[in-house]
């Protein structure tokens, strides 16, 4: 039995000290040294090469090293009959917390518009609208949505939330459906896109989604770049309604430096920084599902292969 680290650019260390802590008996090999394919029974991996996975005989678990398992997915000889995990991990879900919360109050408290109004060096107090009469909708109403929904609650934004199922959220009004996606888009002033990157989803906010907010709009995409149409999402910026959208995922990362998205007064540009897959924290939540599984238990955020997340 042994557990098999793939991702690129990690201080390896830290993972080894961390699962160590952890699991103590359960032997930690990463792709840049040399394994033993057949002694691997849990891979825990980021972006893994095709075939990485389907060359481990042994293989008893994938264990995601992010929340969004697309990366599996496009892996063409991904073993399809052994359980993927994706991360549901508290560490990462306090960085998307503190994320989420900071860019919808700097749009609540109309932040970008003080800097413009400061490199002009005017004085000006903006109207400002209180919490309650800014209204937050989120699309996709799953882990890391509810969460920061739970965060911006203490402030009042009115909050509003879409998902593919139906759901029932003490303070948030919940809507699902096509129907039930133009409903919320018209009241989000603040649109955080926080849906999984799937075969239904790719491209869904386009012209018509961005047409649908309401005037002076705007986006947080922290959920993946290929959600969005960029072209639709300059031009929505360009003649309205959008007025500000913080991108922290994008189609090709790292951002290409000449794409347009770098130099666009209305973008706020991070490098998929929202939040973190941290040792300290995710270490623990992988160890926790492998004893799980050893126990002959269920392990916590199994995908659904079909559905895609
Ligand atoms: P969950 O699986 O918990 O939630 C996904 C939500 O999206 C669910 O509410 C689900 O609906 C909804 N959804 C999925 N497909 C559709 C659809 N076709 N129509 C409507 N709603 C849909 O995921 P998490 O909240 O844990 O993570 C969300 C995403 O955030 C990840 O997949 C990843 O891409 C991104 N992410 C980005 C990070 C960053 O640093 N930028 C960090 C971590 C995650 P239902 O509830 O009905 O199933
Ligand atoms: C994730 C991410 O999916 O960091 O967890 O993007």
């Amino acid at each position: 039995m042994a557990l098999l680290l793939h991702c690129e650019g990690e201080e390896i260390g830290a993972w080894r000290a961390a699962f160590a802590a952890e699991l103590p008996d359960l032997p930690f090999a990463h792709t840049g040294e040399a394994y033993d394919p057949e002694a691997i029974t849990h891979a825990f991996v980021w972006q893994p090469p095709t075939g990485l996975l389907a060359s481990l005989p042994n293989l008893k678990a994938i264990h995601s090293f992010g929340a969004g398992v697309e990366h599996l997915m496009a892996d063409a000889e991904l073993p399809r009959d052994i359980p993927i995990l994706r991360l549901i991990d508290p560490g990462l879900t306090a960085g998307m917390v503190e994320f989420v919360a900071m860019e919808t109050l700097r749009y609540h408290r109309r932040m970008p518009e003080y800097r413009e109004l400061q490199a002009s060096r005017e004085w000006w107090m903006l109207p400002q609208a209180t919490a309650a009469e800014r209204r937050v909708g989120f699309l996709g109403m799953g882990v890391l949505s509810q969460a920061c929904a739970e965060g911006l609650k203490p402030f009042g934004f009115e909050l509003l939330g879409w998902s593919r199922s139906p759901k029932n959220i003490d303070g948030v009004t919940c809507s699902f459906g096509e129907d039930g996606l133009f409903e919320m888009l018209e009241q989000a002033d603040i649109l955080v896109c926080l849906l999984p990157l799937t075969p239904d989803t790719r491209d869904i906010v386009d012209a018509t989604v961005l047409s649908a907010l309401p005037e002076g709009a705007a986006l947080i995409n922290v959920g993946r770049g290929g959600l969005v149409v960029d072209d639709d999402l300059i031009a929505a910026l360009e003649t309205g309604p959008l007025a500000y959208a913080t991108l922290d995922v994008f189609r090709e990362e790292p951002l290409p430096v000449d794409h347009a998205y770098w130099g666009h007064p209305g973008i706020t540009v991070t490098p998929h920084a929202a939040a973190w897959t941290l040792p300290g924290s995710a270490a623990a939540t992988v160890a926790a599902n492998i004893r799980r599984y050893e126990a002959g238990g269920d392990m916590i955020g199994l995908v659904d292969l079909d559905r895609g997340y």
